[in-house]
């Protein structure tokens, strides 16, 4: 008992001290110190210095690169789910965002496609496919379908650099909208665009925006889970919210 506490307590030093290191001293992209050093500084087995890592490898604060070792990863971006565009959400944060159109053109849509813009099976509408970067690093993979009826030339002038830019100055920038989110694993072409390995986790975020009343957007992408943790304001409901069709609970409680 008292040697698995010491073990716990030791533990926890390697841990804290790598965690206070990555804080501090230590940037992103830079090595750790060696399992060895560690061993001999805490005094301790090579298994204690892997689960010490293995939790902040975890926590995201540290990343195992194959065949090279262990370093500090770079900082998460911190994902809230509002109705901002890209380039806001990274200009907010201090970062220059940028993009790669992989596609860009006016497609029929597709019956998941009409229903979410509320138009016709076989309307036009404007298909974009982007890569995102926030300060040139790979961040998410963006399809986004708009209804090509309201936004005549849209793509006259090439695909805007960004989209809630150009719907500002039509007067169509969204003001409400409904985002989903679910975990996921990147594809094979989602890995490669975004520098993560097949099968990583990823974000998978789909919305569809409104104009007043009327559907302008509706798009699905996957984004890093590497690099951004989904940040939720919550504030306690009044009064209690409760699913549809079912009654509030009874107050007190004899129901
Ligand atoms: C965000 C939106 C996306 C929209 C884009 C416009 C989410 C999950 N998605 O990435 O739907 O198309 O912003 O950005 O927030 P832009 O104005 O920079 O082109």
């Amino acid at each position: 008992m008292l040697s698995l506490r010491r073990t716990t307590l030791k533990y926890l030093q390697v841990r804290d001290y790598l965690r206070a290191l990555a804080g501090s001293e230590l940037t992103a992209g830079d090595p750790v110190p060696s399992e060895r050093a560690l061993c001999e500084r805490f005094g301790v087995s090579r298994m204690t210095v892997r689960q010490a890592v293995d939790a902040l490898v975890v926590d995201g604060i540290l990343e195992r690169v194959q065949g090279r070792g262990t370093f500090v990863a770079p900082p998460k971006v911190d994902l809230q789910v509002r109705l901002a565009s890209f380039t806001e959400e990274m200009t907010r944060r201090g970062m220059t965002a940028s993009v790669k159109v992989l596609g860009a053109g006016i497609v029929e849509a597709e019956p998941d496609i009409a229903e979410a813009l509320q138009v016709a099976v076989g309307d036009d509408v404007i298909h974009l496919h982007r890569l995102r970067f926030a300060d040139d690093e790979p961040m998410a993979v963006e399809h986004s379908w708009l209804p090509a009826l309201r936004l005549p030339g849209f793509l006259d002038g090439g695909v805007p650099s960004s989209v809630y830019v150009d719907l500002g100055t039509r007067g169509l920038v969204p003001d409400w909208g409904e985002d989903t989110i679910d975990a996921g694993e990147a594809d094979h072409d989602e890995a490669e665009l975004l520098t993560i390995g097949p099968g990583k986790p990823v974000l998978r975020i789909t919305r569809r925006a409104f104009t007043g009343d009327q559907a302008i957007e509706y798009a699905s992408a996957a984004y890093r889970s590497d690099r951004y943790t989904l940040w939720v304001p919550v504030s306690r409901p009044n009064p209690p919210v409760v699913p549809r069709n079912q009654h509030p609970p009874d107050p007190q409680g004899t129901a």
